[in-house]
C-alpha cells in the first residue's frame, strides 16, 4: 500500500528533495540548443516562477492555472511553480484552438494563464471573451518578471489529498471532461507503475513525444524521471521523424511514445543510432503484436504496453521485463486492480469479452460532472473499453466499447482486424470502422497505408482480404478497403475512428445516391 504524510506538497519529493540528499548538481532537463538544467537550477527556476505567481500576479492556493507550451523547459518550471505555490494546473495542448480552449477555461473557471509567446494568438482570442480569464502572461515576460525575484520560495503547505492537476479529455466527441488529482497522486503513479513496472534509475535519461498536457507525458517525461533524480530530454517537436535524431544525439535509455510512433520509426532505425535505449514504453492506444514483433526483431527489445487513461492519471494495466506476453496489454499494476464486467455489473469468467473496469488509488474523481455517477460505480472506474481476462489474469484488448462492428448479426472488434492487416509486409497503418451496409447492416470497412513500393491496386486489396481471412475468422475480413495517404489522429497518437466512421457514412450515403440514379 502506498503511504505518504499527511502534509504533502509533492513538488518537494521531485525536486527539493534531491537537492537536500546532495544531489543538486545532477542533470534534471536537457533541450535542443545545448540547454542543461541541474537540479538546482530547476529549483531555482521552479521557486523563482512561485514568487512571481504568488507576489505578483495574485496566486492563492487553489486558484486554477491554464499552461500552454510546446514541451519545454519553462514549461516544467511553470507547471511544478503551479503546484509548489498551491495552485492547480490545467495543462492544454498545443493544437487546440480558441473555441475548445473557451470550453476548459469556462468549466475549469480559471483566471490566470501562462503561455509560450508562439501559442499566444488562440488563447488571447478566449481571454477576450472570456468571464474568467483575467490574465495572460507570455513566457518571455515571465522570464523577466521571475529574474528580479528570489530562487527562494518555501512550498506551500498543502494535504496529500488537495487538488493540484485537472486533466481534460477531450474524448472523441462531446464536451471536455475534466478529472480531479491530488498531490499524492502524481507521487502514486510514480512509486505504482513506475516503481514496479518501469523500474527507472538516477542514471537513466528518459526522452519521449506525448505532449506534457497528456498525462502519458507528463508521467513518462518528468514524474518519473524526477522521482528518481533522473534526467530527461524535452523536445518541442517530436513526430517520429524528429524523435530518432533526438535518440542518436541525446543517447536516452528509456523511450515514451504511442504505438503508431514506434512503427514509424522501424524503418529508419537503421538510419540513426538508436542503441542507447534500454526501455521503450508504448500507450494511447492499443499496440498491436505485429508492432510489438517488428521493434523486437529490429532492436531487439521488448516494448513496454500499457494502458493509461486521464482519469487514473497513468498506466494501470501493463507488464514488466520477463512478463511480457505480446499481444496482451499485461496484468494490473500493483496497487490497482482490474475487472472485466457484464453489461449488468456482473464479474465475467476468463476468456469472455466484457467492459473494463478499474480501481486504484489515483482515481476517478470527475469535475462537476454526470458521468461521475454513470462511469464511477462503487469506486470502480469504467473505461470505456472492451477487454478479455484469460485464466493467467493477462488483460487482452479487444476494442473501444462503441468500435465494435456489428455486420450481419456478427461482432468484430475493427482492432483485431487493423491487428491483422499490420501483419502483412506491405501495410504501414490500419484503420477499420463499419460502413453502414443496406444487406448486412455494416460491413468492414479497413482504410489502409501502404508501405513506399507497395502498389493501391485492386489485386493488393485482394491480397489483403485473402490474408486477413487466414489469420483470424474469415467472418471479420473487411469487404471494403480503401487505400488512403495517412489516417486521421489525435494530438495523443489515437486513430480517430470517429471520423473514419463519418468517412465511411458518407461513401455509403453517396453510393446509395448513385445506385437510385
Ligand atoms: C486507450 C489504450 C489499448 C483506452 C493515457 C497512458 O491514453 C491515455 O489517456 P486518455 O485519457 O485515453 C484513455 C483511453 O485510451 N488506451 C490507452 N492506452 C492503451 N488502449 N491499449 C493501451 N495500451 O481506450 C483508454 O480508455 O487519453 C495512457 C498514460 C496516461 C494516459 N492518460
Amino acid at each position: 500500500e502506498l503511504r505518504y504524510p499527511d502534509r504533502l506538497n509533492c513538488v518537494t519529493e521531485f525536486i527539493d528533495r534531491h537537492l537536500r540528499e546532495g544531489r543538486g548538481g545532477s542533470v534534471a532537463i536537457l533541450a535542443p540548443g545545448g540547454l542543461t538544467w541541474t537540479y538546482a537550477d530547476l529549483a531555482a527556476e521552479v521557486n523563482r516562477i512561485a514568487n512571481v505567481l504568488t507576489r505578483e500576479l495574485g496566486l492563492v492556493p487553489g486558484n486554477r492555472v491554464l499552461l500552454r507550451a510546446p514541451n519545454n523547459p519553462t514549461m516544467v518550471a511553470a507547471y511544478l511553480a503551479v503546484i509548489k505555490a498551491g495552485g492547480i494546473v490545467v495543462a492544454t495542448m498545443p493544437l487546440l484552438r480558441a473555441k475548445e480552449l473557451t470550453e476548459i477555461v469556462d468549466k475549469a473557471e480559471i483566471g490566470l494563464a501562462l503561455c509560450d509567446d508562439r501559442l499566444m494568438d488562440e488563447l488571447a482570442k478566449t481571454g477576450a471573451s472570456s468571464a474568467f480569464l483575467k490574465r495572460i502572461v507570455g513566457f518571455a515576460e515571465l522570464s523577466s518578471l521571475a529574474a528580479a525575484v528570489s530562487p527562494e520560495f518555501a512550498p506551500v503547505d498543502t494535504v496529500r489529498d488537495d487538488v493540484c492537476l485537472f486533466g481534460f479529455t477531450s474524448g472523441t466527441t462531446g464536451k471536455p471532461k475534466c478529472t480531479m488529482h491530488f498531490h499524492r497522486d502524481l507521487l502514486a503513479i510514480c512509486d505504482a507503475y513506475s516503481g514496479n513496472v518501469l523500474k527507472p534509475q538516477a542514471t537513466d535519461r528518459f526522452i519521449g513525444s506525448p505532449p506534457l498536457a497528456f498525462t502519458f507525458g507528463l508521467g513518462g517525461l518528468v514524474l518519473f524521471p524526477f522521482r528518481v533524480g533522473a534526467s530527461t530530454v524535452l523536445l518541442e517537436k517530436a513526430s517520429p521523424g524528429d524523435l530518432l535524431p533526438a535518440i542518436a544525439e541525446f543517447k536516452p535509455t528509456i523511450c515514451f511514445t504511442a504505438p503508431t510512433a514506434y512503427r514509424a520509426m522501424i524503418p529508419a532505425l537503421s538510419e540513426h543510432n538508436w542503441r542507447s535505449l534500454r526501455k521503450c514504453v508504448s500507450a494511447g492506444e492499443a499496440l498491436p503484436k505485429a508492432t510489438f514483433d517488428a521493434w523486437k526483431a529490429a532492436t531487439g527489445l521488448e516494448l513496454m504496453d500499457g494502458i493509461g487513461a486521464t482519469e487514473m492519471l497513468h498506466i494501470f494495466i501493463s507488464a514488466p521485463e520477463g512478463e511480457i506476453r505480446p499481444g496482451a496489454t499485461g496484468k494490473p499494476v500493483p496497487g490497482y486492480q482490474a475487472k472485466v464486467i457484464g453489461d449488468h455489473g456482473e464479474d465475467l469468467p476468463p476468456g469472455t469479452p466484457g467492459r473494463l473496469a478499474v480501481r486504484g488509488p489515483t482515481g476517478c474523481r470527475y469535475l462537476a460532472d454526470d458521468r461521475q455517477a454513470k462511469y464511477v460505480l462503487a469506486g470502480w472506474n469504467i473505461t470505456g473499453d472492451t477487454y478479455m481476462a484469460d485464466a493467467d489474469g493477462y488483460f487482452w484488448y479487444q476494442a473501444r466499447n462503441d468500435d465494435m462492428i456489428v455486420s450481419a448479426g456478427y461482432n468484430i472488434a475493427g482492432p483485431e482486424v487493423e491487428a491483422a492487416l499490420l501483419a502483412h509486409p506491405a501495410v504501414a497503418e490500419a484503420g477499420v470502422v463499419g460502413k453502414p451496409d443496406p444487406e448486412r447492416g455494416m460491413i468492414v470497412q479497413a482504410y489502409v497505408v501502404l508501405k513506399p513500393d507497395f502498389p493501391a491496386v485492386p489485386a493488393m486489396a485482394v491480397e489483403l482480404q485473402v490474408y486477413v481471412k487466414a489469420e483470424i475468422a474469415p467472418y471479420k475480413y473487411p469487404r471494403a478497403i480503401s487505400f488512403v495517404d495517412k489516417l486521421p489522429r489525435t494530438e495523443t497518437g489515437k486513430l480517430q475512428r470517429f471520423t473514419l466512421r463519418e468517412i465511411a457514412k458518407a461513401e455509403a450515403a453517396s453510393a446509395e445516391a448513385a445506385s437510385a440514379d
